[in-house]
């Protein structure tokens, strides 16, 4: 949408079949081996598996810049439609390679050509290095969340930062979790074009001052102390057997180069090579904590980069195409992924107030319209809020709007509730309990039309607890979206096998109509059906045991069950409440070593943020139980411990289909959706869990019979704390319990040291606040009847294929509709008839 010139203008139109267009199994080995030798300076004899790898993932991108510029003039062209800007500090996108064929439905033709050529497609799939630019749930979340909005139409695009590296490597040593740079853009990355000639400016620090325009109004002037420019890499996101394409945008930060010039005319070459540097540095490291956020300023820096960079971006867009400032959001609807980007209410209010002169009222009309915040999270300690000081002194002029939106706000919380200082208090956007703090959750609240829980169970919860005053204050701008998950990737592209299968049963059309799987039903009491579904579960575990070996060196039986947990490592995710039933059936082993046991492999991944000690403890306790119990003669090979290094999407891909059954037994209450529950129910693994999150829509879908249900509910966990719970006593009363807490204390995991897992288990005894105590003898009690049930193959078999038969609700197509409808307000936009 650039142009030298500043008329309305298409972007180039490519011409239709060429060398860069053709889809055929002739035109697609043509292109690679152009690209191969022009690009990558090779010929297909003497390349690299990366040399290939970027000359097939260069033919495809080509193919994608088609859809991409074609949607993009036909969107651009009418002035009716509106897009969404999905605003996120994460994307987790994972590979592309993969998804962009299933998306370009070529598959099987790239597969050809690359064999033709004397290579095997999965091969250079692996090549990839992914972008993991997220932490987990909420940055995975906003990368489903784009793939459905360009397989749903929605013109769309995703504003993120494109960090130089992103989340750390994880490496076990000696049982402990050790970070590595992740250092994804090393080999280069064909997936994103620079866009350098529509960079932006963002102000830091200085001061503010006012003046008089030629019409005597009284206006504010920021005078920053430096500038760093953004320069936007784009990523096409094709949509699933669609025309449409949409883009990712991620900023880059560099130095602003008159700036540098100016220092360096000066002759101060030190201080140009200080301001470059601290410019770099701005979108140099995704932060590693996935819910706790330290007042870091450098944090507060790229929120705001990110922000500013992406609302001039979408200005420009809207004046080029004949907008006018004050009508932003009859073409832009801002989805907030959680408060990281919040600050945008007040940088979309300098933009329109300071830079274009609009009345602070329509200027505040046309924020409010625009902007809307998703809420992923009840626990308290993650909700974002910066010191004061902080913000003044890098943002002076973003603050004095946020002082100003307050007080208008809070006359108008003091007219609706007369007297109620507490509440004036609680939704002040500034916390002046103590040191004064910017409250980024009710600057959202304050400036969105629309505010959203990630499951039906969290919204009610937010709705009862941390926002109860918003809901009293602004009923109509609660609703609930419930999170779902892309089945192009998480089913299609990681398990073919599974997709074959169903696709022979009940057609191809289910990837983008995932509710067509309730057609699968009446399959799960067909023998021969069950059959090929077991057969299928029972090679990719042959897959996984084989990486497992390879990562770890354990050797697992395939045919056990794949006992499987996931996810980031947290306390309220109780990934040593499954420790403790581990070390409950190595005690039962141990009494008895004749017993009769299911044979089980479980199996753990997940990174601990840095500095986060008891998760960091956790893992090397799995890690320790694992030596033990793999290696003890009497346990005959029944269990197996595996710790499964450095989860992230290419892994997930691998370890989803092998599983049987899926952990999800955090806290009740603590977990506000989730999301690999999903990905598990669709691979055909069984759940046990807890009334947390989407755990409770998933149970709803398939069915209780079809879901092992166990523990405390979240009102229960709440009344439990309320009269002062005791976890002693609980332990005291509880002699398995209490035999495999001494297990851990007796240093029988930890070479004879008593003192390594203390700061667990004295955590169990004395505080436990995710109430593992509570719930212990509960969920041995349903995993022995897990286990009963594994010992009926036929019934286990229907089970599972029934949980994949109503998983039709958790695709992302679905939350994505729910969001256009109830709140951005778009519908599709076929180019095709436009
Ligand atoms: C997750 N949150 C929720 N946060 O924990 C999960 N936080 O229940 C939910 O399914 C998912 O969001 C999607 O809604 C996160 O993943 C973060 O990663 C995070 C990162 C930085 C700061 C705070």
């Amino acid at each position: 949408e650039s142009n030298a010139n500043n008329s309305k203008v298409k972007r180039a139109s490519a011409p239709t079949i060429d060398v860069r267009s053709g889809m055929d199994v002739e035109s697609l080995k043509q292109a690679i081996t152009e690209h191969l030798f022009y690009q990558q300076g090779r010929n297909i004899v003497n390349t690299s598996l990366n040399d290939l790898y970027m000359a097939v993932s260069h033919t495809v991108h080509d193919r994608l810049l088609q859809h991409e510029h074609k949607t993009m003039n036909a969107v651009f062209d009418n002035n009716n439609v509106r897009l969404v800007s999905y605003m996120s500090a994460e994307f987790l996108m994972g590979p592309q390679l993969g998804v962009n064929l299933i998306d370009l439905n070529i598959m099987a033709e790239m597969e050809q050509a690359v064999q033709e050529l004397g290579f095997s497609l999965n091969t250079i799939m692996a090549q990839e290095e992914e972008p993991g630019l997220g932490n987990g749930g909420l940055g995975r979340l906003a990368a489903c969340y784009i793939d459905s909005m360009a397989s749903q139409q929605i013109p769309a695009i995703g504003y993120g930062i494109r960090y130089e590296f992103g989340i750390f490597d994880q490496v076990i040593r000696d049982g402990w979790q050790v970070e590595i740079t992740d250092k994804w853009l090393r080999n280069g990355n064909p997936w994103e074009s620079a866009r350098p000639e529509l960079a932006v400016n963002v102000k830091f620090g200085g001061h503010t001052e006012s003046y008089l325009d030629s019409n005597e109004y009284l206006r504010y002037r920021w005078k920053p102390d430096y500038m760093v420019t953004g320069i936007p890499y784009d990523t096409p996101i094709m949509g699933y057997k669609v025309p449409s394409c949409n883009f990712l945008r991620l900023w880059k930060s560099e130095a602003e180069e008159s700036f540098d010039f100016s220092s360096f005319n000066q002759g101060d070459y030190y201080k140009a090579v200080e301001y470059k540097v601290k410019s770099e540095n701005i979108s140099k490291v995704l932060y590693p904590n996935d819910e706790m956020l330290g007042g870091k300023k450098l944090r507060l820096k790229q929120q705001y980069f990110f922000v500013s960079c992406s609302l001039q971006d979408m200005m420009n867009i809207h004046l080029r195409f004949d907008g006018k400032p004050q009508d932003f959001h009859k073409r832009w609807a801002i989805q907030l992924n959680d408060t990281h980007p919040s600050v945008a209410v007040a940088e979309l209010m300098r933009i329109l107030v300071d830079e274009y002169h609009v009345d602070w009222d329509v200027a505040w009309h046309t924020t409010c319209s625009t902007c809307s915040y998703t809420n992923h999270t009840l626990l308290p300690e993650a909700l974002e809020k910066w010191p004061v000081g902080l913000f003044a002194y890098l943002i002076p002029r973003v603050l004095e709007i946020i002082f100003e939106i307050n007080y208008r706000f809070l006359k108008e919380v003091s007219s609706r509730f007369p007297g109620d200082n507490g509440k004036l208090s609680r939704m002040s956007i500034i916390d002046e309990s103590g040191e004064k703090f910017v409250r980024m959750a009710n600057l959202a609240c304050v400036g969105c039309c629309a505010i959203n829980g990630v499951a039906e169970l969290h919204t009610e919860l937010l709705k009862q607890q941390i926002l109860h005053d918003w809901v009293e204050m602004f009923p109509e701008r609660f609703h609930n979206v419930t999170n779902g998950v892309t089945p192009r990737r998480f089913v299609v592209l990681s398990n073919p096998g599974l997709s074959n299968l169903i696709i022979e049963s009940i057609g191809d059309k289910w990837p983008g109509k995932l509710d067509e799987l309730r057609k699968l039903e009446p399959f799960a009491d067909d023998a021969a059906f069950r059959e090929k579904f077991r057969s299928v579960k029972l090679e990719n575990k042959k897959i996984l045991a084989a990486l497992i070996k390879e990562r770890t060196g354990v050797v697992v039986n395939p045919s056990s069950m794949f006992d499987v947990q996931v996810k980031r490592i947290h306390e309220y995710k109780r990934q040593h409440l499954s420790v403790l039933h581990i070390i409950a059936l190595y005690l039962r082993i141990k009494q008895n070593p004749d017993i009769d046991i299911v044979p089980r492999t479980f199996i753990f991944g997940g990174k601990a943020a840095p500095g986060y000690f008891s998760a960091k403890l956790i893992i090397k306790l799995i890690n320790s139980v694992g030596d033990v119990v793999n290696n003890d003669p009497d346990v005959k090979d029944r269990l197996k411990v595996v710790f499964f290094p450095d989860f992230n999407v290419t892994n997930a891909q691998l370890i989803y289909p092998a599983a049987d059954l899926s952990e999800q037994i955090s806290t009740a209450g603590k977990e506000a959706s989730g999301t690999g529950n999903m990905k598990f129910s669709m691979n055909g693994a069984l759940t046990i869990g807890t009334l947390d999150g989407a755990n409770v829509e998933i149970r709803e879908e398939v069915g209780n019979d079809n879901f092992f249900l166990f523990g405390l509910t979240a009102a229960q966990v709440e009344d439990a704390k309320r009269n002062g719970y005791n976890p002693h006593f609980i332990y005291d009363n509880n002699e398995e319990l209490r035999n495999v807490i001494s297990m851990i204390n007796s240093g029988r995991f930890s070479n004879g040291d008593t003192n390594l897992f203390k700061p667990i288990t004295d955590n169990l005894l004395w505080h436990d606040p995710f109430m593992l105590m509570a719930d212990f003898s509960l969920y041995i009690a349903c995993q022995d009847l897990v286990a009963e049930t594994w010992k009926n193959t036929a019934e286990w078999n229907r089970m599972a294929i029934l949980n994949v038969a109503r998983m039709g609700k958790f695709s992302s197509d679905r939350s994505i509709q729910d969001y256009c409808e109830k709140i951005w307000k778009v519908k599709p936009f076929n180019i095709r008839k436009a």
